[in-house]
């Protein structure tokens, strides 16, 4: 057992960290404010190799490993919430494509992806199909050379934005369900408005409405109705992204409350020194580091090819219930200031509620932690 990153993986970490320091902080404010995606930031992220940081080089990739997308995501998410969850979630279609699809669609639609200017959706959830993901309604019947789909998808990541998305339709009966892959431009393919939400507000989320949507036959992504099989990996590997995210925050509320506790003096001495308050701090780090090596081993597991759901759903379930744990706490330590628009805990607290929800809420990840204990009965 080694606990030391490799050479490779503290070159990217600190890559990672620069970029977060000079490129991402200055912006993240503003960003959230504006509610605004920054194609700046994205496009920025893709020339440095870190969208495309654990894929092979022959498609566009830097040929990293599962580590150290991790370690670039917790990077992001020290700065900015919103950038981080786009980087994650950007990579699901690249994921999918290279573990399900055609080398056609490969090598067509993988590099613009990673090295490229193009952003790329996921899109699985329906307005009464969230937790419950197989009961989607969005239908795919065939028409000679093409399907044509009908549904409304919602909150979508990036959804009218990307050059694409995959969009898992019902081509049958019960567990039924296909992907494909929709470009933009499709007939029949339009967007809601985007949401207004509590936090991550430089992250886009639409709904994506698809009437008679033609989509080529070429475009299917793996099998016929094996589709939701395809979903439930890619959320395999989402789930060790979003972990990563909620990382990035814990650790940054707790840096920031550990500045605070040094500096901030009350009753004639810092407030660090109250023995109450410094143990809010223990128990942050307490969790930050349990929440770290669980998703380092969700990584692991993953890029040695072997079974990573259940510690995947730890890791999502932990770091998130973490950040949330570590901003409400940070504020607390703050007290007024905590709750200042000019301070960066107030952005944090708001971004990290959305960790226990997206890409599996904690009760779905128990779910699935509890069903691989079980097993089928
Ligand atoms: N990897 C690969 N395949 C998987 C899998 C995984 N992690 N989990 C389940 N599957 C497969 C099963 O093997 C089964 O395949 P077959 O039909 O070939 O036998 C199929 O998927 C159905 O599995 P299951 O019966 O467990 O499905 P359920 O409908 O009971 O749902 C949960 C399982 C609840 C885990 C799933 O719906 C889920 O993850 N829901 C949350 C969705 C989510 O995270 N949404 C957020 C979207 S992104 S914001």
């Amino acid at each position: 057992m080694d606990f030391e990153l490799t050479k490779e993986q503290k070159s990217i970490q600190k890559i990672a960290q620069l970029f977060g320091e000079r490129i991402v902080e200055p912006l993240a404010a503003e960003i959230d404010r504006e509610k605004k995606f920054s194609w700046y930031i994205f496009h920025a992220m893709q020339r440095h190799g870190m969208v495309g940081v654990s894929f092979p080089e022959l498609y566009g990739g830097s040929g990293g490993d599962e580590l150290s997308r991790v370690l670039v995501i917790e990077e992001m998410a020290k700065h900015c919430a919103s950038t981080a969850v786009t980087l994650s979630v950007a990579q699901i279609a690249p994921n999918c494509i290279l573990t399900y699809g055609t080398e056609e669609q490969k090598r067509f639609f993988v590099p613009p992806l990673l090295s490229g200017e193009d952003l790329s959706a996921f899109a699985l959830t329906e307005p009464n199909a969230g937790s419950d993901a197989s009961s989607l309604l969005t239908s795919a019947k065939q028409d000679g050379d093409y399907f044509i789909l009908n549904g409304t998808k919602s909150f979508i990541t990036g959804g009218a934005l990307s050059r694409f998305i995959i969009v898992f339709a019902r081509t049958g009966g019960p567990r039924k369900i296909s992907a494909f892959i929709v470009e933009k431009g499709a007939s029949g393919l339009s967007y809601g408005k985007p949401e207004e939400k509590l936090g991550i507000n430089g992250s886009e989320t639409v709904e994506v409405i698809l009437k008679d949507c033609s989509v080529p036959k070429e475009n299917m992504l793996g099998e016929r109705d094996k589709g939701f099989n395809i979903a439930m990996t890619a959320l395999d590997s989402g789930r060790i992204g979003i972990a990563a995210q909620s990382l990035g925050i814990a650790e940054r509320v707790l840096q920031e409350s550990v500045k605070y506790m040094r500096s901030r003096v009350q009753f004639g001495k810092p407030i660090g020194m109250q023995q109450g308050l410094s143990w809010y701090l223990s128990e942050m780090k307490a969790r930050v580091e349990a929440s770290r090596n669980l998703i380092y081993k969700a990584a692991w597991l993953k890029q040695k090819g072997l079974p990573f759901t259940m510690d995947a759903a730890i890791a999502k379930l932990y770091a998130s219930e973490t950040a949330n744990f570590c901003a409400h706490k940070a504020v607390q330590i703050h007290g007024g200031y905590g709750f200042l628009k000019d301070f960066v805990l107030e952005r944090f607290y708001r971004d990290a509620k959305v960790l226990e929800i997206y890409e599996g809420t904690s009760e779905i990840n128990k779910l699935v932690i509890a069903r691989s204990l079980l097993g089928p009965f």
